[in-house]
């Protein structure tokens, strides 16, 4: 096991300082700037962007960054990930934080109105990458992150509201330890879907945007395309955002 694997299988979270630097960054932040065609854009109820989905592949830069990340994570993980989803948060000042939640731990109806688990109707293992645009603190709101939980799909959808989001219910936050990300513009975190996270309100006058993909081993294929468009035609309208803005 390399150090990187033992570091992330003791917690299911580590971080990698500096893996972008600030040149990439200004690339990346610019191309998504301009980006207007074949992503989704979600804006807050002030009208502010909130977040783009489907955008790793449209910009030189960020496909770059794609193929990076995946090279990160065949050297920690020893073998080889795909894309899974992907979003650009933009959490601008006064932007929302998000409760404390797994990831894909929640269920849905597809249109045929069957009750769906989440992400583990396409696969088992998730892992999330946060590419910090912007610094990350505790005034901007930054995210922390719980060591993973054990369990399977049921074992931790238990832990949930069960609301059709991922959210997890305040008897069992309180017990855990969240640690504050406290990162510089280039910093990857790289985490397990099941590690609790949440943040707080961005009360800083600056946006803090960061990419924050996830990606499943790439023996199981891409369900990329299968994700989004399932996601497209889900009857589920929650969201995880404390507002529930979408
Ligand atoms: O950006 C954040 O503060 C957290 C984002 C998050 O947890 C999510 O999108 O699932």
């Amino acid at each position: 096991m390399n150090k990187f694997n033992k570091k992330y299988s003791e917690n299911g979270f580590l971080i990698e300082k500096n893996y972008f630097n600030k040149d990439d960054v200004n690339k990346i932040t610019n191309e998504i700037q301009n980006l207007k065609k074949n992503v989704d854009l979600y804006y807050d109820k002030k009208g502010k962007l909130r977040r783009i989905e489907r955008l790793y592949d449209k910009g030189e830069s960020l496909n770059l960054a794609n193929s990076k990340i995946m090279d990160l994570l065949k050297k920690i993980f020893e073998t080889s990930f795909t894309i899974f989803k992907d979003k650009f948060n933009a959490k601008p000042p006064g932007g929302e934080g998000f409760f404390a939640h797994y990831d894909g731990i929640f269920k849905f109806r597809n249109e045929k109105n069957e009750l769906k688990k989440g992400w583990y109707e396409y696969g088992n293992k998730f892992v999330n990458v946060l590419i910090a645009l912007d610094q990350f603190d505790e005034t901007n709101g930054t995210i922390e992150i719980a060591k993973a939980d054990e369990g399977n799909f049921d074992e931790l959808f238990l832990n949930t509201k069960k609301n059709g989001t991922p959210d997890i219910l305040p008897e069992i936050e309180k017990k855990l330890k969240f640690n504050p990300m406290n990162l510089n513009v280039g910093d990857v975190v790289i985490f397990n879907n099941t590690c609790p996270h949440r943040s707080k309100k961005n009360n800083s006058n600056s946006d803090r945007k960061s990419l924050y993909y996830t990606y499943t081993p790439l023996e199981l294929g891409s369900k990329y395309d299968e994700y989004f468009n399932d996601k497209l035609k889900s009857k589920n309208t929650t969201s995880k955002s404390l507002s529930g803005d979408l």
